[in-house]
C-alpha cells in the first residue's frame, strides 16, 4: 500500500481497510465482510472517526461488567480479528478470560485461519490467553446453520460475552439464553445495538484500544447504567452533524 502521510485526515481509516484487505487475501474474512465495514464507515464518517460521549462512557461500564463478571468471554468473528485482535487478546488477558472465534459464516478453511492468526498474535505478545473455537460442543438455542456452533468453556456458559459486530438473530439468542451481551456496533439503529444490553456505538479498533486503557480505579459497575440513553446520545450527534450540514 502507498505511505499514507501521518497528517491524512482520513489516515486512521485507510489503515483500517488495508488490515481488512491483508486479512481478505489470508482467507480470515466472510465474502461480505468489506461491505459490512463500508456500512459502518458511513456511521463513523458522521461521529468525524472519533468516539462519542455516550460510547466512552458505554465502554467504562463494558469493562467493569466483563471485569466482575463469572465467566466472561470475548467472542470474536472475521472483521474484528482483522481490526482489533491484538488490543483484545490484551485486555482478555487483563480480565482473564478466553476469547472464542464464533463466525457467521462458518467455514472450517476461515477457522483455521481466523485460529492460527490469533494464535501467533497471541505467541508474539507472549500472553496467556485461551483460545476457543476449533471445537465446539454446544449449541446457542433456537439458531440455525452452523452459526449456532459454540464451546462450552466459553459461549454456551459466560455469563457475560463481549462480541463485536455481532447480527441481530444471534444477539437475540444469546440474551434469550439469560447472557449479559455487550456489542460493538457503529449503527446505533441495528437490531443488535438495540437489543444488547449494552451496545458500545464506536469503531471496533477505537472501542478496544479504549478499553484495553481504562485504569483499574475507574472500574466500577453501575447496575442503573442507561444503556438507552447511552445509545440514543450517540444517534444524536449522528444527526446533528447531518443537520450542521
Ligand atoms: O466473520 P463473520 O462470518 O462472523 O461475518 C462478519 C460480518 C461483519 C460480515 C457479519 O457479521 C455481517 O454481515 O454483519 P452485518 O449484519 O453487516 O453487521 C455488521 C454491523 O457492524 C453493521 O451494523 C455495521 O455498521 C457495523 N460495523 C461495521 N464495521 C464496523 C462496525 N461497527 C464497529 N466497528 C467497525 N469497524
Amino acid at each position: 500500500m502507498a505511505e499514507i502521510p501521518e497528517s491524512h485526515p482520513r489516515r486512521n481509516s485507510l489503515l483500517s481497510r488495508q488490515k481488512l484487505v491483508d486479512a481478505q487475501k489470508k482467507g480470515m474474512l466472510a465474502d461480505s465482510a468489506l461491505i459490512a465495514h463500508g456500512r459502518g464507515e458511513a456511521f463513523d464518517y458522521l461521529l468525524g472517526e472519533r468516539s462519542a460521549l455516550g460510547a466512552v462512557n458505554a465502554v467504562k461500564e463494558v469493562v467493569s461488567r466483563l471485569n466482575a463478571a463469572k465467566n466472561p468471554v470475548i467472542s470474536v468473528n472475521g472483521n474484528t480479528v482483522a481490526l482489533a485482535i491484538e488490543e483484545l487478546l490484551l485486555l482478555a488477558n487483563k480480565i482473564g478470560c478466553p476469547i472464542e472465534v464464533n463466525i457467521y459464516y462458518r467455514t472450517p478453511e476461515r477457522m483455521n485461519a481466523l485460529l492460527s492468526h490469533i494464535e501467533s498474535v497471541r505467541a508474539s505478545l507472549g500472553i496467556d490467553v485461551q483460545i476457543l473455537g476449533s471445537e465446539p460442543d454446544g449449541l446457542i438455542p433456537n439458531l440455525e446453520g452452523p452459526r449456532a456452533k459454540c464451546c462450552s468453556q466459553g459461549i454456551l456458559n459466560a455469563d457475560a460475552i463481549l462480541v463485536p459486530l455481532e447480527d441481530g438473530d444471534r444477539c437475540e439468542a444469546l440474551i434469550n439464553m439469560g447472557k449479559e451481551v455487550y456489542v460493538v456496533d457503529l449503527n446505533p439503529l441495528s437490531r443488535t445495538a438495540r437489543m444488547a444490553t449494552i451496545c458500545i456505538v464506536d469503531e471496533i479498533s477505537r472501542a478496544a484500544k479504549m478499553m484495553l486503557n481504562l485504569d483499574d480505579n475507574d472500574l466500577e459497575v453501575n447496575p442503573n447504567f442507561d444503556a438507552n440513553s447511552s445509545r440514543e446520545s450517540v444517534l444524536e450527534e449522528m444527526l446533528n452533524a447531518l443537520k450542521r450540514n
